[in-house]
């Protein structure tokens, strides 16, 4: 998924991604209407998982890991929605080079988290929602970068190096992904978007929090240089370009 240029000619094998509602997009403060009906997401089972069997698999575009569909939002979305999977989009192609796909007045973060969830109380399976205009939900979650190690990611870095060619897939027994997330939770935007990939199907409703998280330069640097590609190139700059919003409004939980 490197290079902006193929991204241009998206539209043309997948109409879908010249639409009018795609993602990412860049969110400008001024335009963001604050809307106080909007409330922290509750969510369950995202906290310490024992004795797992998690799937984290090397794509070939991103690292993802399988999620179990005991981790549900319950509160703060127009519905249940039972998560999928999480991956992760980053930059590196200078050295540190940000790679986040939503961007905020301009500026580009580190990386970016997505965690993909689906509408479960109206469809079955990811596979039944990922078309349908109220099917998924995408938390989505900036990263920075600071001097200190992010402990909760120790695990998740070390990992990379076990799945670091395309293909390449382990398990992992403990997953604690509430701890992988910012403390806070009650800033967030919300727009409806699309996935950022081919097919673009325009069936997400984001959210897009404020509060980033930090990992240390190390630790962002390993995420940039470690997962190699099909050709055996390090995948990086796996993000894709703003799209305009169109006749959208980005809302917002906070003043
Ligand atoms: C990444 O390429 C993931 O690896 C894909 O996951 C994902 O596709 C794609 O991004 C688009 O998702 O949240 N960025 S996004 O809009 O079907 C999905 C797989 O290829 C979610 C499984
Ligand atoms: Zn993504």
């Amino acid at each position: 998924m490197e290079g902006s240029l193929d991204q241009v000619h998206w539209p043309n094998t997948y109409p879908d991604c010249g639409g009018r509602k795609q993602s990412p997009i860049d969110i400008k403060r001024r335009n963001v209407k604050f809307n106080p009906d909007m409330l922290q997401l509750e969510m369950t089972g995202y906290g310490e998982m024992k004795n797992g069997n998690f799937l984290m698999t090397n794509n070939g575009h991103s690292v993802q890991i399988d999620l179990p569909p005991s981790m549900v939002i319950e509160k703060g979305l127009p519905a249940h929605y039972t998560a999928v999977q999480m991956h992760l989009h980053w930059g590196g192609l200078d050295l540190e080079a940000s790679g986040s796909e939503h961007t905020v007045d301009g500026i580009r973060y580190m990386a970016e988290l997505h965690v993909v969830h689906y509408n479960s109380d109206k469809y079955k399976s990811f596979d039944e929602a990922k078309n349908k205009n109220d099917g998924l939900a995408v938390l989505a979650f900036f990263y920075e970068d600071g001097h200190f190690e992010n402990t909760y990611y120790s695990d998740f870095i070390s990992n990379l190096e076990k799945v670091k060619y395309a293909g390449q897939s382990m398990n992992i027994s403990t997953l604690n992904v509430r701890s992988m997330l910012p403390e806070n939770l009650a800033h967030f935007f919300r727009y409806e978007g699309s996935l950022t990939t081919p097919p673009c199907y325009e069936s997400i409703l984001w959210t897009v929090f404020e509060t980033p998280i930090t990992l240390s330069h190390n630790q962002i640097r390993k995420l940039e240089s470690t997962l190699m590609d099909l050709e055996n190139k390090t995948i990086r700059n796996d993000y894709r370009m703003a799209q305009p919003l169109n006749e959208r409004v980005v809302e917002s939980s906070f003043l």
